[in-house]
């Protein structure tokens, strides 16, 4: 059954260690493993899920990324002796050798390759692979970093001859480079690898200057590889999601991937030791939500570092709950990103305008002013990159009695449990008209008892524009139940077909604001809309084709498609670009879509969009359509059941007056959406 979600784990990949003192590799750990399994167990998410078992890799499987003498070095390891296996250890960077690890090793590729198996033949529509020793570090003819062999380059390897894949996205979220991974596709257009990393200029390991922004890939591969520094620690939920928005998503979307692998390292999250970031691990629900839309969600995590292992474990649980599909938290405070976060943005923006349409025609060059590389230069870190990481300003390190050098204790708020009510979603039609919707989805039949007070404005609505409909009341008693149904947990999401839809509208987002603080309305089309949006509790985000009047509200956003929402590519920069920022700041308690009549938005794009939006508002969801046609209510009500939206095709052209509009609309509005910046602001604004 194509919709469960794999975990592939053998308690035997715990089955080696660190064998004398070294300070760079005490904290790659065997507990790292049993307490993310243990976690994953305890919270009830693993009988949840599918376990597949490991094997081990063949030789031909580890060289399709190693050469034969560095496998036959590693193979002589089980027989070492510990003398030996120092001496071994001691070519390569930190990393150590155990007799064990080379048969882990195997049964980490083993575990990753059986999980892009399960996912390519659709056994499961996604998974996680937890193993030891991690890969991204890993060379043609190195370890390096904790890593023997690159598990993640050799299934993207694998998965391209085995399933004859043209296009394998690797999105490598762990806070360290993977220049194994780097190394591997730099020069492949086929392999697209996206790394965030903490970098500081060059300071922070494994102090490459490769690891930059402007190493875009070489030769075909030019574009294909995309390299976010981090140059300052401390980067929080605004800066990843404004690089998942303003960098990833768009170059995904546009590279169109058959199979989403991502190096899933946890040491991006907030308490872990080399990394020094924070984000909760409530980030990664969002993160891995986000890319579960591309390759019709064929998407294998493979666990890389993390080594704060209360942080290690909540985060692996987040990334499991979102593939199994449960409601994403709410983030709430989402708004400035940091301007050494902006800076890079900026930077990898500029260095990719090239290869990608969606950067294209944006005006934003380069940071000129104080640039990266110039103030690695003033910190004295470009002759000297390899500055001891203690002397660092922002490493605060306290000494324990032992002298051992001591985490300062950081803490954090435990998850709150993802519950997911008992229907995912309840679908209100007109009585008597057919249609066939998705299994497991609820049909309502009867509006439930609407109360007194809120029939009388229904009823006060229809007199306002003198009628009484009955047909109308119904509909509008169904939307009002289904919006109760949802405020109650009774159902995640729901979805309505309306005959009168600004009526409709007004009378949803009113009935909401009696239980949620901030509701966003996504409309699609270019019908003039009453909302009332002068509180600042609803956003009206437009998608539309007729060029609106200026709006006199921050709170009104019509983003204009020349052609029209039909448009794939404007559709999805409008969306990515636009909505999802804005969405995440407002950080709605209901999400309204309305799809409207002749809008021309495509079923495939409108399905991507009502995937996306439910990372908001705990999946509270309500789709309002203008009449019931089969065809977009079955797409719609797919959607809000979790299953992958279709495929879009290569997006085409964006039209470069749409993108100026949209440039313009981003200026208008990044003093009050800040997450809408894609640049350092210029001295003296804000
Ligand atoms: C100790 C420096 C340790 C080795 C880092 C290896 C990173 C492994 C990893 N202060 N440097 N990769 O997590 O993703
Ligand atoms: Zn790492």
């Amino acid at each position: 059954m194509a919709s469960k979600t794999a975990i592939v784990y053998d308690e035997e990949m715990t089955r080696y260690k660190l064998l004398w003192v070294d300070p760079a590799c005490k904290i790659e750990v065997p507990e790292r493993l049993t307490a993310s399994h243990g976690a994953l167990l305890s919270k009830g998410l693993l009988e949840r899920c599918v376990s597949i078992p490991v094997r081990q890799a063949t030789d031909e499987e580890i060289l399709l990324a190693h050469s034969e003498e560095y496998l036959e070095a590693v193979k002589q390891t089980p027989h070492m002796t510990l003398e030996d296996l120092m001496t071994f250890t001691q070519q390569y960077g930190d990393v150590y050798f155990h007799p064990n690890i080379f048969h882990c090793a195997k049964l980490a590729i083993g575990a990753t390759l059986q999980l892009v198996d399960s996912v390519m033949t659709e056994k499961v529509r996604n998974g996680l692979a937890l193993v030891r020793p991690p890969g991204h570090h890993s060379q043609r003819s190195a370890a390096n970093g904790f890593c023997v062999f690159n598990n993640v380059a050799i299934a993207a390897l694998y998965a391209k001859k085995h399933y004859n894949l043209k296009r394998v996205l690797i999105v490598d979220w762990d806070v360290h480079h993977g220049q194994g991974v780097q190394y591997c596709f730099e020069d492949d257009p086929s392999v697209l690898y996206f790394s965030w990393h903490r970098y500081e200029h060059q300071s922070f390991w494994p102090n490459l200057p490769e690891s930059d922004y402007d190493s875009v890939g070489k030769g075909k591969g030019a574009g294909f590889n995309i390299n976010v520094p981090w140059n300052k620690v401390g980067m929080d939920h605004s800066d990843y999601l404004s690089v998942f928005f303003h960098v990833l998503l768009p170059v995904a979307y546009e590279f169109n991937p058959e199979l989403v692998l991502v190096c899933a390292g946890f040491d991006s999250a907030i308490g872990d030791p080399e990394g020094r970031m924070n984000a909760t691990p409530e980030i990664f629900a969002h993160l891995t939500h986000l890319l579960m839309p591309l390759a019709g969600g064929k998407l294998c995590a493979v666990l890389e570092g993390g080594y704060n292992l209360t942080a290690l474990s909540q985060s692996v649980c987040q990334t499991v709950q979102s593939l199994l599909g449960d409601p994403a938290p709410q983030l709430a405070n989402i708004s400035f990103p940091c301007e050494s976060a902006l800076e890079s943005l900026q930077n990898v923006r500029s260095a990719h305008q090239p290869y990608w349409t969606c950067f294209k025609h944006s005006a934003v060059g380069a940071v000129s002013e104080p640039s990266t590389k110039r103030s690695r230069v003033e910190e004295g870190g470009a002759e000297n990159p390899q500055l001891p990481e203690q002397q660092q300003p922002e490493q605060q390190q306290l000494t324990g009695e032992s002298g051992d050098t001591l985490e300062e204790e950081i803490e954090w708020p435990e998850p709150l449990p993802r519950s997911a009510p008992p229907v995912r979603t309840a679908v209100a039609l007109p009585a008597g008209v057919e249609a066939s919707l998705p299994e497991g989805c609820q049909r309502l039949e009867e509006a439930t008892q609407t109360s007194d007070k809120t029939l009388e404005k229904i009823r006060d609505h229809l007199n306002e524009k003198g009628m009484k409909d009955e047909e109308e009341i119904a509909a509008l008693r169904k939307l009002v139940s289904l919006l109760d149904k949802m405020n109650c947990k009774e159902i995640r999401n729901g979805l309505a077909t309306v005959p009168d839809m600004p009526l409709a509208v007004k009378v949803a987002v009113q009935h909401a604001l009696t239980s949620v603080d901030r509701v966003l309305v996504v409309l699609v089309g270019d019908d003039e809309w009453p909302v009332d949006l002068h509180d600042g509790r609803v956003l009206l985000v437009q998608i539309c084709c007729k060029e609106p009047a200026t709006p006199k509200s921050q709170y009104h956003i019509p983003v204009c498609i020349k052609q029209g929402p039909g448009d794939v590519a404007g559709f999805l920069q409008a969306v990515l670009s636009l909505l999802l920022p804005v969405a995440y700041q407002h950080n709605p308690g209901l999400v309204l879509e309305v799809w409207t009549q002749g809008s021309g938005v495509k079923e495939a794009a409108w399905a991507q969009l009502t995937s996306l939006l439910q990372g908001l508002a705990m999946g509270h969801t309500l789709a309002l359509l203008q009449k019931s046609e089969d065809g977009p209510v079955r797409a719609t009500a797919a959607s809000l059941m979790g299953t992958p939206a279709p495929d879009l095709g290569p997006l085409g052209a964006l039209c470069p007056e749409d993108v100026q509009a949209m440039e313009k609309l981003r200026t208008r509005l990044e003093n009050k959406w800040e997450m809408l910046h894609i640049s350092v602001p210029t001295k003296g604004q804000d």
